[in-house]
């Protein structure tokens, strides 16, 4: 069975979007996943296809209508072969870990609500929650004008990590290996460029001396650019 990912939107023409590209594009041809899309706008019940309304307080703006996305909701989880998890794309969510997208990865896929310019009733988020395991979910400290662009970092972010993906397994294994550090810096051809030199242990064809400046590479890059990183790879040093 393909990895699905649903996405409860008021735009599904966004989608696939960029994920049709790439790693992500040649999974999707190979079908190890697929997505499907569920129109906020077709659960309206007045012939203008109406989806919101305005906010109770002074803030102008509409706010998404419970009903209309719970109808929409119970669309997508009822057409699902199978149950998956429910995940709401907001701002005010937990930040999207990478342990997040290994475990979405190695289920059976994800339902995703994206939210669009305007809020969403609070009352249909609180019911979900309690009722159906919905998660909150933000990609960061910045606001984007909807869910949909963050569900597609989401979603690449779990794809890439699909059995079957054409990557480079050992690339992968390495990650989870090094997924406390950033990255160490890498090289190509030319050997010289802009009268810049590759770092000649790369030269040596010592895998282990690689290996051990590659680390010392990564704890560098780490305790310069993300301190918090740096105290957390520590704490987890010390505790094993
Ligand atoms: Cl998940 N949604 C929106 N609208 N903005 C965001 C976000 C999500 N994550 C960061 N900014």
């Amino acid at each position: 069975m393909a990895w699905h990912a649903n996405i409860v939107t008021l735009f599904p023409e966004m989608f696939p979007g960029p994920l049709a590209s790439s790693l992500a594009g040649k999974g999707l041809s190979k079908k190890i996943w697929d997505i499907s899309t569920v129109a906020i706008r077709d659960f309206a019940t007045d012939k203008h296809r109406t989806v919101d309304d305005t906010s109770y307080g002074p803030n102008a703006g509409m706010i998404l209508k419970p009903d209309i996305v719970h109808s929409a909701l119970t669309f997508a989880t009822e057409s699902a072969p199978c149950p998956l998890p429910i995940l709401f794309m907001t701002p005010r969510g937990a930040t999207f870990t990478q342990a997040m997208a290994q475990k979405l990865s190695s289920g059976n896929g994800v339902i995703i609500l994206c939210g669009h310019y305007e809020g969403i009733d609070e009352r249909v988020i609180e019911y979900w929650t309690q009722n159906h395991g919905l998660t909150e979910v933000s990609i960061g400290d910045y606001i984007l004008s909807g869910g949909e662009i963050a569900a597609f970092s989401v979603l690449d972010a779990c794809i890439r990590m699909l059995p079957n993906i054409v990557h480079n397994s050992a690339s992968i294994e390495e990650e989870s290996f090094y997924l406390d550090l950033l990255e160490y810096p890498q090289y190509t051809k030319p050997y010289r460029w802009q009268n810049k030199v590759v770092p000649e242990v790369l030269l040596s064809g010592n895998h282990k001396k690689i290996a051990e400046w590659q680390k010392v590479q990564a704890e560098d890059v780490t305790r310069v650019r993300r301190p918090d990183l740096w105290q957390a790879y520590l704490n987890k040093k010390t505790m094993d």
